[in-house]
C-alpha cells in the first residue's frame, strides 16, 4: 500500500530533525478544551496530535476533539485504544497490531472489526508495530501484554525488525501513559540498529528535555508526551526545544 499524505508529512518532517507528537486523551477533555489545547501545543511547535485512549473513550467526543484539534491545520492520527476510538475527521490512524499481546484480539482482531469502518470513512493507515516495553501502564494491562523488561531491550529491537519484516512502516515503543520508567534509549539503538527504516515513536513517562534528549540521540524519530502537556507545560515547551536543537 501506498504512503498517504499524513504519512508522507511525517518523513518529510523528519528530515529537519526528530518530532514531537501531543497524546490527547478524549476521555480526559472535550471539543472546547482540546481547543485551547491545540492552540497551545501548536504555537509551542509540536509536530502533530496523536488521538487515542484506553478506557472511557466515546466516538461522539473522540470526534469533537478531532474537529478541535484539526483546527489549528496540524495532522490529527487516530492512537487507537480500541474501535471506539475510530472517527470519521481524523487525518490517519497508527493502525497498530500490540506485537506483544498475549491476546490475539490485540495483535489482529480488533483489526478486522475496524478495517471496513476505516475505509468507509477514507482514513489513512499507518501500518504500526506497538510494543509494550517495561511498566506498560493502562495500555499494557487493557492490552494483555506480556512486557519487555527494561534489562531486555534487545527484544524491542526483535519486535521491530520482525514487525518490519511484516511491512509495518512505523513502530511504536511504549512505557505507558505516566509509566514511572520511559523506554530504555538502548532499546531504540537496537531497534534503529536492526531497523534502520523504521520510523519509530517512543512514548510514555517523559516528563523531562534530558530524558526526550537522550532518546532521540539514542535515534528515536518521534517522541510523545501526554501526561506533561496540562501537568508541566513548561517541561513540554523545553522538551520541543530540545528537539528542535538536536
Ligand atoms: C502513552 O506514550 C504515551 O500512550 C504518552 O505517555 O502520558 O506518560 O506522556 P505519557
Amino acid at each position: 500500500m501506498n504512503q498517504g499524505k499524513v504519512e508522507k508529512y511525517l518523513l518529510e518532517r523528519r528530515k529537519e530533525g526528530p518530532l514531537h507528537l501531543s497524546l490527547i486523551d478524549p476521555d480526559k477533555t472535550n471539543g472546547e478544551k482540546a481547543e485551547k489545547i491545540g492552540d497551545m501545543l501548536a504555537s509551542v511547535g509540536t509536530d502533530a496530535f496523536l488521538v487515542g485512549g484506553s478506557t472511557g473513550v466515546c466516538p461522539f467526543e473522540t470526534e469533537q476533539v478531532v474537529r478541535s484539534l484539526k483546527k489549528t491545520g496540524l495532522p490529527v492520527i487516530i492512537f487507537p485504544g480500541g474501535l471506539s476510538n475510530i472517527v470519521p475527521s481524523a487525518d490517519a490512524i497508527l493502525y497498530m497490531s500490540l506485537l506483544n499481546s498475549d491476546d490475539p484480539y490485540f495483535i489482529i482482531g480488533a483489526h478486522i472489526q475496524g478495517c471496513l469502518l476505516i475505509k468507509k470513512y477514507n482514513i489513512e493507515t499507518i501500518p504500526t508495530a506497538y510494543i509494550i516495553v517495561g511498566h506498560g501502564g493502562a495500555a499494557g494491562h487493557v492490552g494483555k501484554a506480556r512486557p519487555v523488561p527494561y534489562e531486555n531491550p534487545e527484544l524491542a529491537a526483535l519486535y521491530v525488525l520482525a514487525g518490519s519484516m511484516l511491512g509495518m512502516r512505523f513502530a511504536y515503543l511504549e512505557a505507558g501513559s505516566g509509566a514511572p520508567y520511559p523506554v530504555p534509549p538502548q532499546a531504540v539503538v537496537l531497534s534503529k540498529k536492526l531497523s534502520p527504516e523504521t520510523f519509530v515513536i517512543v512514548g510514555g513517562g517523559i516528563r523531562d528535555p534530558k530524558t526526550a534528549y537522550e532518546l532521540v540521540k539514542a535515534g528515536a524519530d518521534a517522541i510523545v508526551t501526554g501526561t506533561i502537556i496540562e501537568k508541566d507545560p513548561e517541561a513540554l515547551r523545553e522538551i520541543i526545544k530540545t528537539l528542535s536543537k538536536t
